[in-house]
């Protein structure tokens, strides 16, 4: 029996999966399926072969869907962020870890069926960096890939160990049996702070940045939660989903590492503040710092080295601090709380 060749995206209904189910659907020459706890939001539903409602942890439906699709591209996004996950840390493993490794074992067996290594998209975090205090994360400027991996969060451990599991399965699947056959292409972008203009996080510690522009064009008050000294790196959702897509389509020979940092802007709190107080005058934003928020991000870098992405499949972000600002996030929030 022939089964129909999909995309798979799972935490479809999440913030990267919104740009890029929207992407993908520009294209138009690959069916997506798509895998999340909650069912997906209606303007997303026609713009996807099929949706399904489910947990990555339940294995039998990932059996189901094994048997029913031949999947050769996974975008694994389904995670709980780095401040939920600190609330819940045993269920953001379970999630985190245990999901990633029933969906990297699900792409092995997927390629044995076909006979094809599954690309495996994985979208890691600066959450998976740690520095010890601020003075050295002053003098670490930009951080590489290697350095500084020492996380404080569940959600960083998680995301590191996943990067390694991938990995494994890429590179030394079952390496002690006789003819050990790895089906998984692995590549894993290590993100920076996402900001869309469509939707609003949840359960991040770098949601200070998008709250306080969705606030501001809600008209609502806003009190940040960060210091406004905190630098962080940013990056426009558009260029987030393309990053996953110019990563997902590199030729395999050109990839000389697991996990690229990927970086745009790093502004301080207080500068995104200026640049929405001037978008929308009259906004309502003050501080109120929460001491343990703020202890993770002053662990995360203040900006990452990305020469390895630029150079090894010519990642080149489109927006930059001000167009970020300029042409995408306020006029496109403007136009949505309008409507
Ligand atoms: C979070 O804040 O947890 C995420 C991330 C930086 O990975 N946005």
């Amino acid at each position: 029996m022939l089964r129909k060749s999909v995309i798979l995206i799972t935490g479809a209904n999440g913030e990267i999966g919104h740009g890029l189910i929207e992407r993908l659907a520009r294209q138009a020459d690959r069916a997506v399926i798509t895998l999340d706890v909650t069912p997906l939001d209606s303007a997303l539903r026609k713009q996807v072969h099929r949706e399904i409602t489910g947990s990555i942890l339940d294995t039998n439906l990932l059996e189901r869907i094994l048997g029913e699709y031949e999947v050769d591209l996974v975008f694994h996004l389904a995670a709980l962020l780095s401040t939920r996950s600190e609330i819940t840390p045993k269920t953001a493993h379970e999630v985190n870890v245990e999901g990633t490794l029933n969906l990297l074992e699900f792409a092995q067996r997927q390629g044995e069926s076909h006979g094809r290594a599954v690309t495996f998209l994985y979208p890691s975090s600066i959450a998976a960096y740690g520095l010890p205090d601020v003075a050295t994360k002053e003098k670490a400027g930009k951080v590489k890939e290697d350095e500084w991996t020492h996380p404080i969060t569940m959600y960083g451990c998680n995301k590191l160990y996943c990067e390694h599991l991938g990995d494994y399965y890429m590179n030394h699947y079952k390496q002690l049996s006789a003819a050990p056959v790895s089906r998984v292409d692995f590549r894993c972008v290590r993100f920076p702070g996402l900001i869309s203009a469509v939707t609003v996080p949840s359960g991040g510690t770098s949601d200070y940045a998008p709250e306080m522009i969705h606030a501001a064009a809600r008209r609502q008050p806003y009190a940040c939660f960060v210091r406004p000294d905190t630098q962080i790196p940013f990056m426009a959702m558009p260029d987030g989903v393309e990053a996953l897509l110019q990563l997902a389509s590199a030729p395999r020979e050109r990839l000389t590492k697991t996990a690229y940092n990927v970086g745009a802007f790093n502004p301080s709190a207080e500068e995104v503040r200026e640049v929405v107080l001037k978008a929308f005058p009259g906004a309502q934003i003050t501080y109120k710092v929460d001491a343990k928020r703020q202890a993770i991000v002053d662990s995360w870098p203040a900006d990452v080295d990305d020469c390895g992405a630029r150079l090894d499949w010519r990642f080149a972000p489109q927006y930059d601090f001000e167009r970020a600002f300029s042409e995408y996030l306020i006029p496109t929030i403007r136009e949505r709380y309008r409507a």
